[in-house]
């Protein structure tokens, strides 16, 4: 199972109290106050480690609270703190808290697209001072300490994206996953029925030394995708952070549809699901050329892309006619992605 939304709770530690104490020592008469402060309560951190890939464990395990602060003691002792709790979340988690925004509740608190970045989600309630801190010239032997303070309290949402430099789109069964675990080191599951991929697979793609990027393939798109429909925008939102979109379409006419009409929907379902997806830089590729028998399904499939003036490129994941060209276009489509703009240049 792929978990890519939980909610847990935290709770960070309490303040220890403040103690209350007089120093009593033989010949020591009126000794003052000794109350020591309470320590900090721990807090909570949530880290970005590039050990994890999944957020399952926080969906067994939703509850955490940091230690509270060890309470004051006599003879001026400071309380322990309390130890602070790293929760390690993938690279790419977006974390929400929840507020009380009527009508936007869940507000985003932080972005964990590097690795190792570590932000504090709940912070430990603070020592309570004992009452030592409170002897003043006027007052020898004060009575007054404080309790330590409350930890903080918060209901997080963590919400993991996948980030990919490119997403593979289609309908289900056009031979997404096939072509992923050609093009690099993932093994998704590969079968002749729809919805075969039900969570995201990351592959990375090594052109050479100097040229590599990561690939996701996503579970197959149908019409309404964008309304929940099939797999749903679930799934979706992990190709808002690719910089380019490769719609791969069946030409084989092993599903009866039509290949241009196929590139439509999914780009409007794109669109529906937010315009800047389909702002993006498409790729269309012709999957199963090796399995054609109609070729006008696949100029049909050319024509519309001229039209929306995209790369088009024939390919087949089973035999590798026509990777190595469309690896290629990614790589550029990606370059130009990533270069400034040449206008900067001359403005
Ligand atoms: N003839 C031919 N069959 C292919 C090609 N690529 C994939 N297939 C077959 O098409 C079927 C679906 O392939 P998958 O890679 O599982 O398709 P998918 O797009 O990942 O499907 P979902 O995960 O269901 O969205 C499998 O039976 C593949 O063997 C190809 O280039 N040529
Ligand atoms: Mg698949």
């Amino acid at each position: 199972m792929f978990v890519d939304e939980v909610e847990v709770h935290v709770v960070a530690g309490n303040g220890g109290n403040g103690c209350l104490a007089f120093r009593r020592e033989k010949y020591v008469p009126k000794g003052g106050p000794s109350g020591g402060d309470g320590g900090q309560g721990g807090s909570i951190f949530v880290v970005a480690s590039p050990h994890t890939n999944t957020l399952i464990n926080y969906r067994f395990h939703p509850e955490f609270t940091a230690e509270r602060g060890q309470h004051g003691m006599g003879s001026n002792r400071t309380g322990h703190n309390g130890k602070d709790l790293d929760l390690a979340v993938p690279i790419g988690t977006l974390v929400y808290e929840h507020t009380d925004e009527a009508g936007a509740p869940w507000q985003l608190l932080a972005d964990l697209a590097t690795a190792d970045r570590r932000v504090l989600v709940a912070k430990g309630g603070h020592g309570g001072r004992g009452n030592a801190r409170f002897a003043s010239s006027t007052n020898r032997a004060p009575r007054r300490t404080e309790p330590g303070g409350a930890g903080e309290d918060k209901r997080l949402r963590l919400e993991l994206k996948l980030l990919a430099d490119i997403g593979l789109v289609g309908f289900p069964n056009v031979g997404k996953s096939t072509l992923i675990s050609r093009i690099s080191a993932a093994r998704p599951k590969i079968a002749d029925y729809p919805f075969t991929t039900l969570t995201p697979n990351l592959g990375v793609v090594r052109l050479s030394d100097d040229r590599s990027f990561t690939v996701a393939d996503v579970p197959g798109l149908i019409e309404g995708a964008h309304e929940g429909l099939g797999l749903g925008h679930q799934f979706l939102r992990h190709l808002e952070r690719t910089k380019a979109l490769v719609h791969l379409v069946d030409v084989s006419g092993a599903s009866g549809r039509d290949p241009a009409h196929d590139l439509d929907i999914v780009r409007k379902e794109l669109a529906h699901f937010r315009p800047d997806l389909s702002a993006k830089p498409q790729i269309v590729a012709a999957n199963k050329v090796d399995a054609v028998d109609d070729w006008s399904r696949v100029t049909s499939l050319e024509q519309r892309a001229n039209q929306l003036k995209l790369p088009f490129f024939r390919i087949s994941g089973a035999t590798g006619e026509g990777i190595a060209a469309l690896l290629e276009a990614m790589w550029q489509t990606l370059s130009a992605e990533l270069a400034p703009p040449l206008r900067a240049a001359n403005d």
